[in-house]
């Protein structure tokens, strides 16, 4: 057993000399992890994300979220201050808690420069939110605080670029 694994990490290296063997993606190797699943449901713009260009604009949304270190973002909802599009992010974890940093982003591209990183915290000099996830409690505390599946909303205060933004843990 130990050697088919050895071998399956070895071919999965030739097929992709980027991924570190037995990488934490491929869950069917490893039962012990589950999947925690960001369900990002509205986002709202408070302030005008392209405030300085002649031609008015819409923010493009996008979420970037760290569980337990490991990153993903979603797509980027082009031109539009409102979205309530679902979008799903998830994230293999093992073991009972899930540490998820989340963070809302502004795309600008060519003369806007950097995207924006907006403000999703409440607490003035605070625009990310660092989250804890109890999976077997279910539990949800941190920044925010709710129960597994139950929709969260949060609103940013105290810095640029508020928005506000309603998702969902499980
Ligand atoms: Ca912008
Ligand atoms: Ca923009
Ligand atoms: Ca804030």
């Amino acid at each position: 057993m130990k050697r088919q694994m050895l071998l399956a990490a070895i071919a999965a290296a030739i097929i992709n000399p980027q991924s570190a063997p037995f990488a934490a993606a491929d869950t069917r190797h490893r039962p012990n992890l589950r999947t925690v699943v960001i369900t990002i449901g509205r986002i709202a713009a408070i302030d005008n994300m392209d405030a300085n260009l002649l031609v008015p604009d819409r923010a493009d949304f996008y979420v970037k979220a760290a569980v337990n270190g490991h990153w993903k973002r979603t797509e980027t909802m082009f031109g539009k201050d409102r979205t309530s599009r679902a979008m799903q992010l998830m994230f293999p974890v093992s073991g009972s808690i899930a540490r998820i940093h989340m963070q809302l982003f502004d795309d600008d591209g060519g003369i806007e420069g950097r995207d924006d990183r907006c403000d999703i915290n409440p607490m003035r000099g605070a625009r990310e939110l660092d989250i804890v996830y109890n999976l077997n409690t279910g539990r949800i505390s941190g920044d925010v605080s709710g129960y597994r599946g139950s929709p969260i909303t949060v609103v940013g205060h105290g810095d640029a670029n508020r928005a506000r933004i309603t998702f969902t843990i499980r």
